[in-house]
């Protein structure tokens, strides 16, 4: 069973809105998992519930249909790793086969052709996924995304090596690895896809920039934690990283005070995030507008998603979760966060 921490309304001063095509995108996933066999016939039978094509269609609310389609299966597909081999997987506490599997897998992202990983459903999902990718986005763009899927698949072994350790890694260590383990990265690249352009990289690579795509996966993130807790605690496994955990164990503290602490900090990351965007909004090109849009889209939506889709709410043991958001934030700084990896962040404004 999950815990009964209730989660209260968080703040979201960003838009809900969603892609008008969301049921047909799910359903055509729910067929792409199953053409593809992606994870285990158990595990599959529980993704193609979790509304993941209403999530993908959060994210690119006005984005290309056929974009918005291939995010919806990319995103089962992170899915069919992360859950099928790292968090329920044998290979979750063989880092070092997962390294060699994550490994080959990312061959075949970049050279599709390559006859590597035979018979291996991931491996046949991901040809078919970079096939879009080049279909749809540039050669810089697919170059960024399988950059950017080496860096969630590093980020997913450090973990594998804290699940064989069985120890839970301090705060700075966590919010770092929680930068790329929550598959926040990999999307990026999408939300240009989505929309028709390509930013330029002085524009992608921009301090700032990179700061507010950070601020976002982190926002992401840490709500995922807020909202993944009931499932997480309650789930089978006795190991599983969570920030209410890591602060619980840091500071000493209980769930609640966990709870309070973890809000803080997403709040005042949001705070900032804002300012950064107002400031850059100033001087930015249109495509900047619309990817600095999209990583608000991208945070809104999962939290609808996170609020309502039967993965977090799991109605066999219901969370205990709000069902609208704050519109101011219980905590109003731009204080910083006190983590190493990324007090750097709030020095931009
Ligand atoms: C998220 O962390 C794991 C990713 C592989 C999920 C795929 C989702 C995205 C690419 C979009 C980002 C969305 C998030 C972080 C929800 P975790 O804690 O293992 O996710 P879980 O659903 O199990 O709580
Ligand atoms: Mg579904
Ligand atoms: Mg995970
Ligand atoms: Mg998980
Ligand atoms: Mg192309
Ligand atoms: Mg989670």
């Amino acid at each position: 069973m999950g815990t009964d921490l209730a989660v209260p309304p968080i703040y979201s001063p960003f838009a809900e809105a969603i892609h008008p095509l969301y049921r047909d995108i799910d359903q055509q996933t729910a067929l792409w998992a199953e053409k593809f066999r992606i994870g285990s016939d158990e595990l599959r039978g529980r993704l193609v519930r979790h509304d993941i094509g209403g999530f993908s269609a959060r994210i690119l609310p006005e984005g290309r249909e056929e974009v918005v389609s291939l995010l919806s299966d990319f995103v089962l597909w992170l899915f069919g790793v992360d859950d099928g081999h790292c968090e329920e997987g044998e290979l979750g506490r063989k880092p070092g086969e997962l390294s060699g599997y994550l490994s080959r897998l990312l061959r075949v992202a970049q050279n599709p052709e390559t006859p590597m990983l035979p018979d291996d459903p991931l491996a046949d999902g991901l040809r078919d996924l970079r096939r879009r990718v080049d279909h749809y986005g540039t050669a810089g763009q697919a170059a960024r995304w399988v950059d950017a899927l080496r860096e969630y698949f590093f980020s997913v072994v450090w973990e594998a090596s804290h699940r064989t350790a069985g120890t839970v890694p301090d705060l700075d260590d966590y919010t770092l690895m929680r930068l790329y383990d929550g598959a926040t990265s990999v999307v990026l690249p999408l939300l240009e896809m989505g929309y028709g352009y390509e930013l330029q990289p002085h524009e992608r690579d921009n301090t700032r920039v990179r700061a507010a795509a950070e601020l976002a996966s982190f926002i992401i993130t840490w709500d995922n934690d807020i909202f993944s807790y009931h499932k997480e605690a309650g789930g089978k496994d006795e190991f599983w990283l969570n920030a209410l955990r890591v602060l619980e164990r840091e500071r000493g503290v209980s769930s609640e005070a966990a709870l309070d602490l973890a809000i803080s900090q997403r709040d005042r990351a949001t705070n900032l995030f804002l300012l950064l965007c107002e400031r850059l909004r100033a001087d930015a090109s249109p495509q900047l507008k619309q990817y600095l849009d999209s990583l608000g889209s991208f945070i809104r939506g999962a939290q609808d998603w996170g609020i309502t889709s039967v993965r977090y709410t799991t109605p066999h043991d219901p969370a205990r979760f709000p069902d609208a958001f704050r519109q101011t934030p219980v905590d109003p700084s731009v204080r910083p966060l006190g983590i190493a990896a990324v007090d750097w962040w709030f020095e931009l404004v």
